[in-house]
């Protein structure tokens, strides 16, 4: 198949999972043309199947907001139409599902092409973003539009019928991890730089938003140590950053928390963690969660959203409610508390995250696409 895959370049969940995605199709013999406006982070290396298209969106004096949207869609019918594309699939509605009807709709009038739409709905799109009231009548609008619809979990499907008016079904696909890529051997080097005296390694990985609340990662971790020696990296970077890194120096515990920023070999930096902590107010899936169990990492949790569809209370790691620090801190030290039981979490977050490998779910997307050709009208 040729494949269009619209989407986010940047570290957020969205784009990793179709820079990763694009990437297993084009290794099972597809044809993957991403568009976007940079180049993805996850993307490097050369493979024959895979092609960058850039939206370039040229700046006016008249423009205080230059068009991304059109300059989108523009884009999207100049590549259907150069690579014959077969279908296009978008990550994260907004502003990819409007542009993508809109480019359909000029590749039927001028044409006579029916590309078929795809949107998988990631998060933020649905729960925050979208169902602003500036959004929310052309993401319904483009969401109905969209010949498929898939969601990353059963709870991002009950919320978005929640908040918008869908007429159609939406699948829920999950997102997936590789599991031979995370499950590496720690690199004891590395190991020793960050925890010299044999201390627990405890990370945190997000994009720093408010969502996230990385204030509580740092509550925690500085009770956690208190009880059991400790370090902990911070991985990524956004507008909290600033204020966990106050918080850290407040609490008497900068010596112990690293802020590495952005990282692109995040596959070594788990294989040296033992104890993963995610305390968002909200997540669809929680995707860095899974990509910590593939790497033998239990996770310490809120019960947010569709948390509890990856992390399992009592198996792969705690949950607790959202802003719950205290309960979520002896559940870290519970976990911590001698190598026997960390043993244990640490196989059964690994066990649970090969459910959710790329080889398990990339083809329910392939069979997705099948579909949606076999019932495609020409024309
Ligand atoms: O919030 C982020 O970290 C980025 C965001 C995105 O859409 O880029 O992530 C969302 O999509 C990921 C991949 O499907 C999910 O694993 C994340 O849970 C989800 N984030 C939220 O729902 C807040």
């Amino acid at each position: 198949m040729r494949i269009g895959i619209v989407l986010y370049p940047t570290f957020g969940g969205s784009g990793v999972l179709a820079t990763e995605l694009g990437i297993a199709l084009a290794n099972e013999g597809h044809q993957v043309h991403f568009i976007t406006y940079r180049q993805p982070v996850r993307l490097s290396g050369f493979n024959a199947n895979i092609f960058y298209h850039e939206v370039r969106v040229p700046t006016y004096p008249l423009f205080d907001y230059p068009p991304y949207e059109t300059a989108l869609a523009s884009t999207i019918v100049d590549v259907a139409i150069n690579q014959r594309l077969e279908l296009l699939h978008v990550h994260y509605a907004i502003p990819h599902a409007s542009s993508a009807y809109m480019a359909k709709k000029i590749l039927q009038k001028n044409e006579g092409i029916n590309l078929p739409i795809i949107t998988t709905l990631h998060g933020t799109d649905i729960t925050l973003v979208g169902k602003d009231a500036t959004y929310e009548p052309v993401v319904t609008f483009s969401i109905n539009e969209s010949d498929a619809i898939t969601a990353v979990s059963e709870n991002l499907k009950e919320e978005t019928y929640k908040s918008f008016d869908i007429k159609k079904d939406i699948e829920v696909i999950y997102n997936f991890v590789d599991v031979s890529r995370f499950s590496k051997k720690p690199i004891d080097a590395f190991r020793k730089a960050v925890a010299p005296d044999g201390e627990r390694i405890i990370i945190h990985a997000s994009n720093f938003r408010k969502i996230k609340r990385v204030d509580d990662v740092v509550r925690i971790f500085e009770m956690i140590n208190r009880k059991v020696p400790s370090k902990l990296m911070m991985v990524g970077d956004g507008p909290e950053r600033h204020a966990a890194e106050e918080l850290s120096r407040e609490l008497g515990i900068c010596d112990h928390v690293r802020f590495v920023g952005k990282q692109e070999q995040m596959e070594d930096i788990m294989a040296i963690s033992d104890l993963f902590l995610l305390t968002s107010e909200y997540e669809s899936f929680g995707l860095s969660a899974l990509e910590a169990m593939a790497a033998y990492v239990p996770v310490v949790s809120s019960n947010a959203g569709g948390l509890p569809e990856v992390n399992v209370h009592g198996e792969t790691g705690f949950m607790a409610p959202v802003g719950h620090v205290k309960e979520m801190a002896d559940y870290g030290i519970q976990i911590l508390q001698d190598d026997q039981t960390l043993a244990g979490f640490k196989q059964r977050a690994f066990d649970h995250a090969s459910l959710f490998d790329i080889k398990n779910i990339v083809p329910k997307y392939e069979a997705l696409y099948e579909s949606v050709l076999e019932g495609k009208l020409v024309g």
